[in-house]
């Protein structure tokens, strides 16, 4: 039987940790001018696929912890990969900070720590608004058109975000009957991202890689609901990105293909951005 004293001592390293994640995150949402209350419970409140959300202090603003398990095809192929987590929270914090430069509204409030980001809260609008330059994955599928052919301007694209339905592929009008988004807010979300496309490719370009497709989530604000923002990651795993010079994929698809050196493409899409 264990010892009270094995106990504790098994449990106060964890214990330590969470105090000290939770001053970190205190100390975050009062340096970004928000209000901690202390009374506020901070309590995991949702568990996907690629992340986990926390309450904090502030209601209106969340922890996102990012996990390290792989997922593809909705959930069918999954494993963990060391590291995967603090390589899409650093690439994200990097892209998001660039973007929220160019004028971008998004959720980030700050980094917390390897695997923590904090964000505004927002109601998620249930849309995966993806944007394509060349053909690749279901394009490429449903189309037939050869993988790597470019297109003449960029495509966008809706799938209404909901796994159990498939995410299936959907038009501005299904996301108004749907109840998704408004067609004001449809052609503001398409603007909005036709210009974190331009944005992305040239600072994907400066990093030598070819921005091929990405998906992006947009949501509103949960202190001012008209707002919406950009939320969510941006990382290899949202986004396919292949070498400019030898055209290697250093995205999802290297775990989606069973192509291997998975980590290795990640680490290296992070170390171009450092740069
Ligand atoms: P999934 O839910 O598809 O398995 P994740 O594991 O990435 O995906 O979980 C993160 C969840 O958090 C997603 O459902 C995403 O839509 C949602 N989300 C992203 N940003 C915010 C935010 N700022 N506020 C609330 N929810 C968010
Ligand atoms: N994506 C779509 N659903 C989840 C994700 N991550 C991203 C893919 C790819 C783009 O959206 O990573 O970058 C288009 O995916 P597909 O499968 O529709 O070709
Ligand atoms: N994001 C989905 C999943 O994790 C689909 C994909 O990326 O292939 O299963």
């Amino acid at each position: 039987m264990l010892s009270l004293h094995s106990f504790f001592c098994a449990r106060v390293p964890a214990f330590t940790e969470q105090i000290q994640l939770d001053i970190r995150v205190r100390e975050r949402i009062v340096g970004a001018g928000l209000k901690a209350h202390p009374t506020h419970a901070m309590e995991p409140i949702y568990e996907g696929k690629a992340k986990r959300l926390f309450t904090t202090e502030d209601p209106n603003v969340l922890r996102m912890e990012y996990k390290d398990s792989a997922t593809a095809f909705n959930g069918v192929k999954k494993e963990d990969f060391e590291n995967k987590g603090r390589m899409n929270k650093a690439i994200t914090l990097i892209i998001y900070k660039m973007l929220e430069g160019k004028g971008v509204k998004t959720h980030l409030v700050g980094d917390v720590d390897d695997i923590n980001l904090l964000v505004k809260k927002v109601s998620i609008m249930p849309l995966e608004v993806i944007v394509r330059n060349v053909a690749a994955g279901s394009f490429s599928k449903r189309m037939g058109v050869k993988e790597g052919t470019a297109f003449t301007k960029p495509i966008v694209e809706f799938s209404y975000k909901d796994d159990a339905l498939n995410d299936p592929f959907i038009n501005d009008d299904y996301a108004r009957e749907m109840g998704a988004a408004t067609e004001e807010e449809c052609a503001y979300i398409k603007r909005m991202a036709l210009l974190i496309n331009e944005t992305l490719k040239e600072f994907f370009l400066k990093a030598n890689l070819r921005l091929i497709d990405f998906k992006i989530e947009f949501g509103r604000l949960a202190t001012d609901p008209k707002q919406i923002v950009l939320a969510d990651e941006i990382s290899p795993d949202t986004c396919r990105l292949w070498d400019v010079a030898t055209g290697k994929k250093m995205d999802k698809d290297r775990f989606r293909q069973g192509l291997g050196e998975f980590m290795e493409s990640y680490a290296e899409v992070l170390s171009r951005l450092q740069k």
